[in-house]
């Protein structure tokens, strides 16, 4: 069984890391004992204006209170740059490899320091002022990281949009937070394709009539419409303002940023993480887990519209004076070696991806990797959804060559950073598992009751008490964030996954437990989907759950009832697979499109997704209690006409 594979600590890592297995031991314990002394210890890892004298105030019962080091002030900027400058300011501070492999470019932190000043100054005279939110709408190229830097630092909130969002989408999330200022660029570049942004900002507009200004940065050259009084070009405002802009003071506990995820219901939540704890636990995680050394060149292959790209691309790395690696393409082109051309490249130390590309990559064979060295690799990551221990194996010998600690880091949006995950130097690894907490983590696996399981078991994740990086509420909707995270195991967070823990006391994640489907390490909402395909003119009714798919990890199965006198063909069934990528975006469409005269329900109208599930999951053999059905015929119909996968 591949839980009793166990993989030493490497000598090597042994002999370099940060913390070996006896100091993990005590840092946990003392985490544990003191928890309020550890965080405050490790809260000087940043510097502040006003230093606080109080490190925690948490209640996770009534209406739930979230604060950290909350009477110091801090400017998460300037703890990224300007703390760095001294010594840093010829270091390279962003490598840039662009989609085509003859672009890159390496800025320093001095350079950086002037990118950022002038961003923060254009922003200023578009009348951002502290507290006002802002939305980036990027392609994956320094700008991006300069938006969001220039944010932090006059203080207003980004909202970062991941690029391969539709027009819709964007819309919602700009009207939730109310940004008035987007920031865009011309068109993005993947796999050799160009990607609308500014078009897609244009449509999204439509819908936001409180967006005074457009700010566009110029990518590829492309023809894009300029509306005048609201559009602006980013180079031709920078050319007129100052490098110099001065870091705002920032409570710890005000606002850095809102980033939406999908949830089991409704629409997507704005998670909102605020200035101090979150830069603390970055800066704490980024350099434990991956043991950051001095001069590693670091590279976390995530977009910076995911939570990934916000803690692992820019804060932690940045805050901790590294140089951090930020990749414009895809995996797959020109071809399937180019990640591991561009390790070669740069000479990267530290390799950070998700099980989805790992998976994707294994399929093309080893040949593609064999074109290239790999030798400066010391460590590798994965996150985003459980790593089958196929794909661990894979990524250990033929990427790590038995020689790199893979880390496995089990974290969400809300939870700002890695949470359970080995330390390199530390922790045994078994494949497939993200091992034990970090230090200051206190995971507690619970059963459907709520009791909390000990030793080995298997439930119902949740975290017994706040760490500094936790969100701290859904923007404009404090009420949903204690119902969403805290009502289910009172006094607990609810991560919403289910997890098992072995007699080892290593956490396996298996997968969430709600309506949220994880789409090559991403989260959509079935709800979210289902929406979209209802608001299609020809369709009555949707169900949409996920099924096992090879590469993505999860696919997206749509049960779909069509209006009456609706004829179902194949020209209708990709119409609608266009319509969800149109109303959501590519990441949301689904794999597969069953017709479905009926949908099984309970007698009170709920669709019983258990049965669908199963049936998507080619399971049907065991569909478990039909018998609260208001009609089980609609089950025979539903399996006799499954898809083929
Ligand atoms: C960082 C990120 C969070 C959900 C989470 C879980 C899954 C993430 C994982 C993992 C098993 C890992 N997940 N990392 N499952 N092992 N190492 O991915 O945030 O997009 O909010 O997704 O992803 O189900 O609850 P987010």
């Amino acid at each position: 069984m591949s839980d009793q594979q166990v993989f030493d600590v490497p000598a090597s890592s042994a002999a370099r890391a940060l913390v070996n297995a006896a100091q993990y031991d005590a840092m946990y314990k003392k985490s544990v004992e003191d928890n309020a002394g550890f965080w405050g210890e490790q809260g000087r890892r940043v510097d502040w204006i006003k230093p606080y004298t109080q490190v925690k105030d948490v209640d996770y019962t009534g209406a739930v209170r979230i604060r950290w080091y909350h009477d110091g002030t801090l400017n998460v900027a300037a703890n990224c740059i300007d703390r760095h400058l001294a010594k840093r300011a010829k270091q390279t501070a962003i490598i840039w490899e662009g989609d085509d492999p003859s672009e890159s470019k390496h800025i320093t932190y001095g350079e950086l320091a002037e990118h950022v000043g002038r961003m923060s100054n254009v922003l200023k005279a578009k009348g951002v002022k502290k507290g006002d939110r802002v939305t980036i709408y990027m392609p994956m190229i320094p700008e991006a990281a300069y938006a969001m830097l220039a944010c932090a630092r006059i203080g207003a909130v980004h909202s970062v949009v991941f690029g391969g969002f539709s027009p819709d989408s964007l819309a919602g999330r700009i009207v939730d937070c109310d940004s008035r200022v987007v920031i865009t660029a011309d068109e993005g570049l993947r796999g050799g394709k160009k990607v609308p942004l500014k078009a897609n900002v244009d449509a999204a507009l439509k819908q936001c009539p409180d967006v005074s200004a457009c700010i566009v940065v110029k990518r590829t050259g492309g023809n894009v419409e300029m509306k005048s009084g609201r559009d602006v070009w980013y180079h031709e405002e920078a050319a007129k303002v100052s490098p110099d802009c001065p870091a705002e003071a920032m409570n710890a506990e005000d606002p850095l940023f809102i980033l939406y995820t999908s949830g089991s219901t409704g629409k997507p939540k704005g998670v909102l993480h605020t200035s101090g704890g979150y830069l603390v636990y970055a800066s704490f995680t980024h350099q434990y887990v991956f043991d950051y050394h001095e001069g590693d060149i670091y590279w976390c292959t995530a977009d910076v519209g995911w939570v990934t790209g916000h803690s692992y691309i820019v804060y932690g790395p940045l805050a901790n004076g590294a140089t951090t690696l930020m990749f414009e393409g895809v995996p797959n082109y020109p071809d399937s070696s180019r990640f591991w051309q561009v390790c070669d490249k740069h000479k990267v130390n530290i390799f950070y991806t998700a099980p989805t590309a790992i998976r994707a990559l294994m399929r093309e064979g080893e040949a593609p990797v064999q074109k290239c060295k790999l030798d400066s690799l010391r460590l590798l990551g994965s996150v985003g959804e459980p790593i089958n221990p196929e794909a661990w194996l894979w990524y250990h010998r033929v990427i790590g060559k038995n020689r790199c600690p893979i880390v496995d880091t089990w974290w969400q949006t809300e939870t700002g950073g890695i949470l359970i995950s080995p330390l390199p130097g530390a922790t045994k690894t078994k494949p497939g598992s993200a091992t034990k907490p970090l230090p200051g983590v206190m995971p507690q696996i619970v059963d459907a009751n709520g009791n909390v399981l000990e030793g080995a078991c298997e439930g119902n994740l949740c975290i017994a008490d706040s760490w500094p990086g936790q969100m701290r509420t859904v923007y404009g909707d404090h009420k949903r964030f204690a119902e969403t995270y805290f009502s289910a195991y009172p006094g607990k967070y609810f991560t919403g996954d289910g997890c098992r823990r072995d007699a080892d006391g290593y956490y396996w994640i298996t997968g969430r437990v709600d309506d949220v489907i994880n789409v090559s390490g991403h989260r959509m909402g079935t709800a979210e989907v289902e929406s979209a395909l209802v608001a299609h003119p020809q369709v009555a009714e949707a169900a949409v759950v996920g099924y096992p798919h090879d590469i993505k990890g999860q696919g997206i199965y749509a049960y779909v009832t069509l209006k009456t006198g609706v004829t179902a063909t194949e020209e209708l069934r990709k119409e609608l697979v266009l319509w969800v990528r149109k109303e959501i975006g590519p990441i949301a469409a689904p794999d597969l499109i069953q017709w479905a005269p009926g949908l099984p329900k309970t007698r009170s109208g709920k669709i019983m997704r258990r049965i669908l599930r199963k049936i998507a999951e080619n399971e049907y053999g065991a569909l478990g209690d039909t018998s609260t059905l208001a009609d089980p015929n609609v089950v025979t119909d539903l399996v006799d006409n499954r898809m083929n996968r």
